[in-house]
């Protein structure tokens, strides 16, 4: 979605849930909510609108309207801003607890004066929540999962919010005096804080570090760290002739580094930050570059999204670590979505945008209509779709594959015929509702898809929203096994909100031979570039060109395909 349309949306809904906070009339919440609700559906973004298109779109009044041009001139409005510092801050983080909502919240501030997150724990634990009418013992230990949910994830960031932090403190840096270690390079899904090894000295950065801070944890000659929007981030400054070990070191995992100086000391060497030092001789041995260390140990040099001591430490001093795919061997993305869908690219641009990208091809795959998903596609409208693709597709050295990301039903069966499923280049098939379903009942939902034959993909396999939703409670083994049964690839989902398949059940699907497909899920062009999260995440399951789809070319997919 549009960034701009995803704000306003995000703040009319916040608006409404503030509302239903403080009780009042339904008519008005819904009103706030319809028009968020309406705007996640545009496809064009409130910027490229005046004032009258505005008001144009169903379901917004001319009040709202007003609210909205507000936001795009100042990024908030000033009711939204009365009526939140009118609520206690503390309350309004609950709004973050999955499962919890405002009417939960308007309650338990009411019936028991509950303001934050510790009280509403001490209520749970205390078994006072049950005691709420209509909440009972099932809501209380609901609640409690749900606190302890926010607590582990809540605070770790997107890769996208990551890039944001990075962008803002390396803007003071000097190209190439500089290096992002920690779970960032290591290429995680989600970060805790930020490490940077500089090799300038501090004298130099700290003044500048001190300008962009919103807070200075810690300055010091060895090591300082800031608060930069709401992030830690962990400076580190080296010598020149130490910036390898320092490097490795600041890089990481901790696990790695602990594996790697307890095998470097039983051969007499002692490893640390600033270099190794020979206990035989007593010799002391720096090293400007990474790959250096490496090499003085007698390893092959491991890449920073496999040093995770996962038995990558072993391979390399066998020199026979797997050759990690890379981006320039992705030939296509096979999960995107077009304007006759909720995406904002015609298929005209998205085959521009393909190619712009150096791609053979790209997979449009738009929603089905099974559930009302914005502008889902009925057969009729996927036929016509197909025809204009073929028509595109004459003129493109970028091919679009025509394709769907079909909804999988309750009880396993898809959102389109099979009559037109079988006439599409590729069938991604994805679940969208009935989340809470038990265990068993979605794991065997999500098996009878891998098993129907249509079906070539399995869309963001495990449902999470990162540091919003946790995945459905499926069983992923049983999965991947009908996975490889059936030959059905999964996907890797590349959008920075889900990278879903995870690394871990990558590296599982990998070894018992299932495809792997990476797709964006990409809603615009600058989102094609999300591919490089999911080349992290591939990286990070140990894959190889061989173990995707996307390294095929458009013969070789089609005859997976068929
Ligand atoms: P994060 O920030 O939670 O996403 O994960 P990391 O891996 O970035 O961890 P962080 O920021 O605590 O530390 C950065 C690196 O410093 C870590 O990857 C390895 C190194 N490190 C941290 N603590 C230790 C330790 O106790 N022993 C050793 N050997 N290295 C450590
Ligand atoms: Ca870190
Ligand atoms: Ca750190
Ligand atoms: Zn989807």
């Amino acid at each position: 979605m549009d960034e701009t349309n995803r704000r306003v949306a995000e703040l009319l809904h916040f608006m409404g849930q503030l509302l239903e906070i403080r009780g009042e009339d339904t008519f008005k919440v819904r009103a706030y909510h319809r028009a968020a609700e309406q705007i996640t559906r545009l496809n064009r973004s409130l910027r490229s609108m005046n004032g009258e298109e505005i008001r144009q779109i169903e379901g917004i009044g001319e009040r709202i309207a007003q609210k909205i041009q507000e936001i795009l001139d100042k990024g908030t409005f000033q009711e939204l801003e009365t009526i939140r510092a009118g609520i206690p801050a503390t309350l309004i983080e609950l709004l973050n607890l999955e499962g919890v909502g405002p009417k939960t919240i308007a309650r338990l501030w009411r019936a028991m004066g509950i303001q934050s997150l510790e009280d509403l724990e001490r209520a749970a634990r205390g078994h006072r929540i049950r005691a709420i009418k209509g909440f009972g013992e099932r809501k209380e230990q609901e609640i409690l999962h749900a606190i302890d949910l926010y607590r582990r994830q809540g605070s770790r960031m997107t890769r996208l919010q990551a890039d944001q932090v990075v962008q803002c403190v390396t803007a003071v840096l000097p190209l190439g005096t500089y290096d992002v270690a920690g779970s960032y390079r290591r290429g995680k899904s989600t970060i805790g804080d930020i490490d940077i090894v500089v090799a300038l000295s501090p004298s130099s950065v700290n003044p500048r570090l001190r300008e962009i801070a919103q807070e200075v944890i810690d300055e010091g000659d060895r090591r300082t760290s800031i608060r930069c929007e709401g992030q830690r981030v962990d400076m580190r400054f080296t010598k020149e002739n130490e910036y390898g070990s320092m490097l490795l070191y600041l890089t990481g995992s901790k696990e790695f580094n602990i594996r790697l100086r307890e095998i470097a000391l039983s051969r007499g060497l002692k490893l640390n930050e600033y270099g190794i030092e020979d206990r035989r001789d007593g010799k002391l041995h720096t090293f400007p570059r990474e790959e250096e260390i490496f090499t003085f140990l007698g390893m092959e040099y491991i890449p920073p999204e496999i040093r995770e001591d996962q038995g990558e430490i072993s391979l390399a001093f066998q020199h026979s670590l797997p050759q990690l795919v890379s981006q320039t061997e992705i030939k296509g993305d096979l999960h995107t979505h077009s304007s006759w869908s909720d995406g904002h690219l015609t298929l005209e641009e998205l085959a521009n945008a393909g190619a712009a990208a150096g791609y053979l091809y790209l997979l449009c795959s738009d929603h089905s209509a099974s559930l009302g998903i914005a502008h889902g596609l009925t057969e009729e409208k996927l036929r016509d779709q197909m025809g204009e693709i073929e028509w595109i597709n004459r003129n493109s050295p970028c091919q679009i594959l025509t394709g769907t990301e079909v909804d999988i039903l309750t009880d396993g069966t898809l959102g389109l015929s099979g009559s037109v499923l079988k006439d599409l280049d590729l069938v991604v098939a994805s679940i969208h509702s009935g989340f809470k379903q038990e265990r068993d009942a979605i794991t065997r939902r999500m098996i009878t898809a891998i098993t129907n034959d249509h079906v070539d993909i399995i869309g963001h396999p495990t449902g999470r929203l990162l540091g919003e939703r946790e995945s459905y409670d499926i069983d992923m083994i049983r999965v991947i096994d009908a996975a490889a049964d059936a030959r059905t690839a999964l996907e890797i989902n590349a959008s920075p909100h889900r990278l879903d398949l995870d690394d871990l059940h990558v590296r599982e699907a990998r070894n018992k031979g299932v495809k792997l497909a990476i797709g964006t899920d990409a809603h615009d062009e600058k989102e094609l570039s999300y591919i490089k999260y999911g080349i992290m995440i591939a990286r990070r399951g140990w894959c190889e060109a061989r173990d995707f789809l996307n390294t095929m070319d458009e013969d070789a997919l089609r005859k997976f395909a068929s």
